[in-house]
């Protein structure tokens, strides 16, 4: 409407020199949490002081899409901190490099990839349905028995990844299985956690119990990338692209070889990028099947509902499929419920201003970090009634019958040129895998067990805590002739 930012600084916590705003900080409240409530006291676009970097945080619709699409190409900067750095050999992958002319190679080449498994082709989904279908068969010798679930979930979700990156996949109780669950859950609990040495590089002089295990276990990861890289060298020709792996080597070999433009496809930039697809397509997938079968047993009329659906559009003689999608939008709605409710990622990957700009009437400097809090937005009790009910119909028409389209205030995976990569994958996986599962069982709490915690710890994915469930075979299933 013509207004014209002026010189207007956003609201800011008080800060002192050196420590920046670190007093108001110092809580056992989670950030996401703990950002959302200070909205009462600082209105919803305020900033505060890491360290010495300024950190603008966003809690509503309106400003996230200003930032994210409308200006995003200003936004579409990432900060370096200590862990992420150590992670990715300084800002090599995709998800924490920098925006870069390599960075938007890297992202280009990586969609291209993801595409050509993607939506319109069978094999993705061959892929997830195999991995689906042998999960099932490991339910069904456990049902009525009290399990973790979350071992199965992963291997399930790692070999769909493992398909698409490596073309392999991993056996029940494989070793190099094992540890990968160990490395990766010691990195989500240390990285870009906005622990103090990230605000505070230089504290990493001193004795650090998370760095060292970040360490250790980037070590251990980037071995495990290293042997499948070298193992993919050998078999590698240049006339069949088998996975992701052997993508980015063409592209390497040809910018080799033609070197007119140069995006810097070093041997770590292939190995960081894989990381990076490795552990996004692993950890958030995983995280979202965990969270969905937590609210499952804690709303078992929405199960039912869903069975409802699967028996009515599905039946009992054959197996969900993708194409089945459209039919059963309870089940899709109660996927948009739970990443509405749970984001994986509450407060998004922190972004930076490229150059000066603006949001809402506040100018903001090149270099301030904008932090996008997911969770306010998810929550916010003007836009969604009842944020902390889990609620499937709020995704549904009047009708119940069909979706209606997402409020405004729904951005489970982000938006704009940092969009996510993997959305499309994520959802057919979340769809197959629910699917398959709840056609053949229904998951309930074991007797004299707690229902599962729906807190979440949060990091740089927002996990649930363990819990045990019993997935009883439904009553008159006959088991489906093996795929
Ligand atoms: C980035 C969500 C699954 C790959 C992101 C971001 C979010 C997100 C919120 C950050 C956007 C931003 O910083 O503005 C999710 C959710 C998932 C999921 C909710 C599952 C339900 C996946 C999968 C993959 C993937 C399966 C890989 C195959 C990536 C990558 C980025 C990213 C590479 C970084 C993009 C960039 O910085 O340019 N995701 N994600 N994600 N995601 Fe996902
Ligand atoms: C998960 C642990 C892995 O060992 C390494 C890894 C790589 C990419 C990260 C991922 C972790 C966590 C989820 C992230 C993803 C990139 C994009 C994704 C941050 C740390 C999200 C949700 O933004």
């Amino acid at each position: 409407n013509g207004f014209m930012p002026g010189n207007r600084s956003p609201p800011s916590l008080p800060s002192l020199p050196i420590i920046g705003s670190i007093l108001s900080l110092m809580t056992d409240i989670a950030p996401h949490i703990h950002f959302q409530q200070l909205q009462k006291k600082y209105g919803h676009l305020y900033s505060l002081m890491m360290g010495s970097h300024k950190v603008l945080i966003v809690n509503n619709h309106h400003h996230a899409k200003e930032v994210l699409i409308k200006k995003g190409k200003i936004f579409a900067g990432r900060p370096r901190t200590v862990t992420t750095d150590l992670l990715t050999r300084d800002g090599k992958d995709i998800a924490f490099a920098d925006y870069s002319s390599t960075w938007k190679f890297h992202r280009k080449m990586v969609h291209g990839a993801l595409c050509m498994f993607g939506e319109g082709s069978v094999s993705i989904e061959k892929i997830i349905c195999r991995e689906a279908s042998s999960m099932c068969d490991v339910l069904t010798e456990t049902q009525n028995s009290a399990v973790d679930m979350a071992p199965e979930l992963t291997r399930a979700v790692t070999n769909v990844v493992c398909a698409l990156c490596f073309s392999s996949s991993y056996k029940r109780g494989d070793a190099e299985f094992e540890s990968m669950l160990q490395y990766s859950q010691g990195i989500v609990d240390t990285v870009a956690k906005d622990s103090l040495v990230d605000i505070f590089p230089w504290l990493q002089i001193f004795p650090n119990k998370d760095l060292k295990i970040l360490r250790q276990c980037v070590s251990i990861r980037d071995k495990l990338l290293q042997r499948k890289y070298e193992e993919h060298k050998v078999n590698y020709n240049d006339n069949v692209q088998r996975d992701l792996v052997d993508a980015l080597l063409r592209a390497k070999r040809s910018s080799e070889n033609n070197n007119t433009h140069d995006v810097g496809l070093t041997e770590d930039h292939v190995l960081m990028t894989v990381g990076d697809i490795f552990g996004a397509g692993v950890e958030t997938t995983t995280t979202v099947l965990k969270w969905s079968i937590a609210y499952l047993v804690h709303n078992p009329q929405v199960q039912r509902n869903i069975q409802e659906e699967l028996d009515a559009k599905v039946g009992k003689d054959r197996h969900p499929q993708l194409s089945d999608r459209g039919n059963l939008p309870y089940l899709e709605a109660t996927i948009r419920e739970v990443l509405r409710i749970r984001p994986v990622s509450p407060l998004l990957i922190p972004h930076v201003a490229l150059q000066d700009s603006s949001v809402g009437e506040y100018t903001v400097q090149k270099g301030t970090r904008v932090i996008i809090n997911l969770w306010s937005l998810h929550h916010d009790e003007k836009e969604w009634k009842n944020p902390e009910l889990f609620d499937p119909g709020r995704f549904l028409n009047e009708q119940g019958d069909g979706l209606c389209c997402p409020p405004a205030s729904y951005l489970p995976f982000g938006a704009g040129v940092r969009v996510c990569l993997g959305e499309a994958l994520a959802k057919m996986e979340l769809f197959l895998f629910l699917s398959w599962i709840l056609q053949r069982f229904t998951l309930e709490m074991p007797a004299g067990h707690p229902l599962p915690d729906l807190q979440g710890k949060f990091g740089v994915v927002l996990q649930p805590k363990k819990y045990k469930v019993v997935a009883r075979l439904r009553a008159d299933w006959e088991k489906l002739p093996q795929m």
